[in-house]
């Protein structure tokens, strides 16, 4: 039996069957699609969607306002649904579908499925060169779509219907495997979206992808249980995969069991508790300082789950026990293999489950815990200072994280992704909650925060989610508050308003460049930089022009009454508060490497360089 459909129909019903499972339990595997249309897709994808929307067919399509801005949605959707599910975006050709290319990345960088569906000039090439096609003189067969190959974990391009169901099935494989999921390419000219194939009705039945929870091999997990056992400051650190993999029970009875210290990173955040005995906060750049003192002196790092990126490393200075070694569960083995691990490629909760059973009757010193406890309390103690600074004139940042705080329930999602919040937040963020904490600070894309809020509210509608933003990634992508009011997902956006780059001018001014170029003012005709007066803009008001409900404030006491306000209202609200961008933040005593100029005429910049030399010292490979 066959069924005659056009390529860009088929795949909309075959995605429409698409689940995955886990644990027993069920979903949809793409339940929705984003999608802004053009030449390239309105008659083909578009089509098929309009008519899949009458005849019943379960795909809803959501009208996204920018590309990226999809892809972000998209990605804010897999992270909160622990990469179970995940939404499809559909592009023009052309520039509709290169706005993607940053959303891949991300995607991939952060090892969360988005299925992409850009766009591509005619196979038959019959009107060539068509408006927005590359035309490279050297070959008729580049694309600009060739763009995403390096940033996809899947990529093809459908020339001929009957190459279709070989590229969805590839891309279901690759959405629903842990180890290898990112962005999934499927490029599809517009000539061959409209036209006709006589499909077998088998590419239609359901399909049920597992998503499994690989054991780990035996002798693998005898060699971690070897290194831990004859471990005497071991230290956890918990990624990514131990929330994706849901196996917060697991690790917290690991720690519990066996008073190993627990150290996260962003991704990890929440998997324990900030107030659980065993929990010593974010390592690395932007940890506490009590985690990256156990760094220091750990003598085997348990990485459950993470990718070990350069802040969680502190870029490969956070260890420095001469003796240190790692072991490494993690479900891709490019990860567990990292710093000469012992590694154990398996899922998180497995594993973690696995090596409790194994390690039962050991534990670690009970000095060696204590003594984590009480610098916990101490820290603790400079937190709640940091919290309730009383800086004036303008509140500091840290104040604005107090009140959030205090406001938010423990299942109330916090959205962020890049400038100074995300090192804030890493550092001072008191998570109570697996899912509450969506900062995405692997590709730390600005533009993320209320696109990516906007895909964790589809994801989560009967949480709150704040999203948190600054004032330079609010310029940079806030036209999805527009998606959010047309689609009653409502958001609660804080804007915090500093006047520019906070996070890079502090960076800036720490490695000698005098945070040149890093705050918005007006051109100054004296110096001929960019110092002169703060700009007319208001981004509240702005805000208010796509639709949201606006309030805003000027103290500590007016943001927490504004944030109440927002909470209750079932619209879409920007808070916008004004804080000052030199207010003290608590040290994660660490450090990160971004060079500096090898010579230079600047002093600021030579003795920046005089630290950096220093610091680098310190640097391991970690063999
Ligand atoms: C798309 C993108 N471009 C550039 C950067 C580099 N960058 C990191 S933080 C930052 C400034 C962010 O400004 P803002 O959102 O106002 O936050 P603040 O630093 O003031 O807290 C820049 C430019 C980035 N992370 N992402
Ligand atoms: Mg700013």
């Amino acid at each position: 039996m066959t069924v005659r459909l056009t390529v860009a129909q088929a795949l909309v019903r075959f995605l429409s069957v698409q689940y995955s499972e886990r644990d027993g339990q069920e979903q949809r595997l793409i339940p929705g699609v984003f999608g802004i249309f053009g030449h390239g897709n309105v008659a083909g994808v578009g089509q098929a969607l309009l008519q899949a929307a009458q005849d019943g067919t379960d795909l809803r399509y959501y009208l996204g306002r920018n590309e990226q801005a999809m892809v972000h949605a998209a990605a804010g959707f897999a992270k909160t649904r622990n990469r179970l599910q995940t939404l499809a975006c559909t592009a023009s050709i052309g520039p509709g579908s290169t706005n993607m290319v940053t959303g891949a990345a991300l995607a991939t960088v952060n090892r969360l499925p988005v299925l992409l569906l850009p766009s591509d000039f005619f196979a038959t090439r019959v009107a060539s060169p068509v408006l927005q096609e590359l035309e490279d003189p050297r070959s008729y067969d580049v694309s600009v779509n060739d763009a995403f190959k390096p940033v996809s974990r899947f990529w093809d391009r459908v020339n001929r219907p009957e190459q279709l169901p070989a590229a969805l099935l590839g891309a279901m494989r690759v959405l629903t495997d842990p180890a290898e999921t990112g962005a999934v390419t499927v490029c599809l000219p517009q000539d061959v979206q409209a036209e006709a194939y006589d499909w077998p009705e088998e590419l239609f039945r359901k399909r049920v992808w597992h998503v499994g929870r690989p054991f780990a091999e035996p002798a693998a997990l005898a060699r971690a249980v070897a290194v831990i056992r004859a471990a005497e400051r071991p230290l956890i650190v918990a990624g990514g995969g131990v929330v994706y993999s849901d196996a917060a029970e697991a690790l917290v009875a690991l720690a519990e069991a066996t008073g190993i210290p627990v150290a996260d990173t962003h991704a990890g955040k929440g998997a324990i508790r900030w107030d659980h005995p065993a929990a010593v906060g974010g390592v690395g750049s932007t940890g506490t300082p009590v985690a990256n003192r156990l760094a220091r002196d750990a003598d085997v790092v348990i990485g459950v789950g993470t990718r070990y990126s350069d802040f969680t490393t502190a870029s490969r200075t956070a260890f420095q026990n001469p003796g240190v070694t790692f072991v490494n569960l993690n479900v891709a083995a490019f990860d567990s293999a990292k710093h000469s691990a012992t590694s154990v490629v398996c899922d998180a909760r497995e594993g973690l489950v696995a090596l409790r059973g194994a390690l039962e009757g050991w534990h670690v010193d009970e000095a060696y815990a204590e003594r984590a406890r009480s610098r916990m309390a101490d820290w603790n103690a400079e937190v709640d200072r940091a919290f309730h600074l009383g800086h004036q004139p303008l509140p500091a940042q840290t104040e604005i994280l107090g009140a959030l705080q205090d406001v938010l329930d423990p299942r109330d999602v916090i959205v962020q992704a890049a400038g100074s919040l995300p090192g804030d937040l890493q550092m001072l963020w008191r998570a109570r909650e697996p899912k509450a904490y969506n900062v995405e600070y692997a590709y730390s894309c600005m533009g993320y925060e209320i696109a990516g809020g906007l895909g964790t509210k589809l994801a989560a509608p009967d949480r709150e989610v704040v999203v948190l933003v600054g004032d330079g990634s609010y310029l940079m992508m806030a036209q999805e508050i527009v998606t959010s009011v047309a689609e009653h997902l409502k958001l609660t956006i804080v804007l915090v308003q500093n006047h520019g780059f906070a996070s890079i001018g502090s960076l800036s001014e720490s490695l000698g460049s005098q945070r040149f170029g890093t705050s918005y003012r007006y051109r100054n005709p004296d110096t001929g930089l960019l110092d002169g007066d703060t700009l007319p803009v208001d981004l509240a008001a702005n805000a208010a022009s796509l639709g949201a409900d606006v309030l805003r404030a000027k103290t500590v006491e007016e943001f927490r009454d504004a944030l109440e306000k927002a909470k209750a209202s079932p619209r879409t609200t920007v808070v916008e508060v004004e804080t000052d961008p030199l207010a003290p933040v608590p040290s994660p005593d660490s450090w990160w490497d971004v060079p500096v100029a090898e010579v230079a005429s600047l002093e600021s910049t030579q003795k920046a360089r005089a630290e950096y030399e220093a610091s680098k010292r310190a640097q391991r490979p970690y063999l």
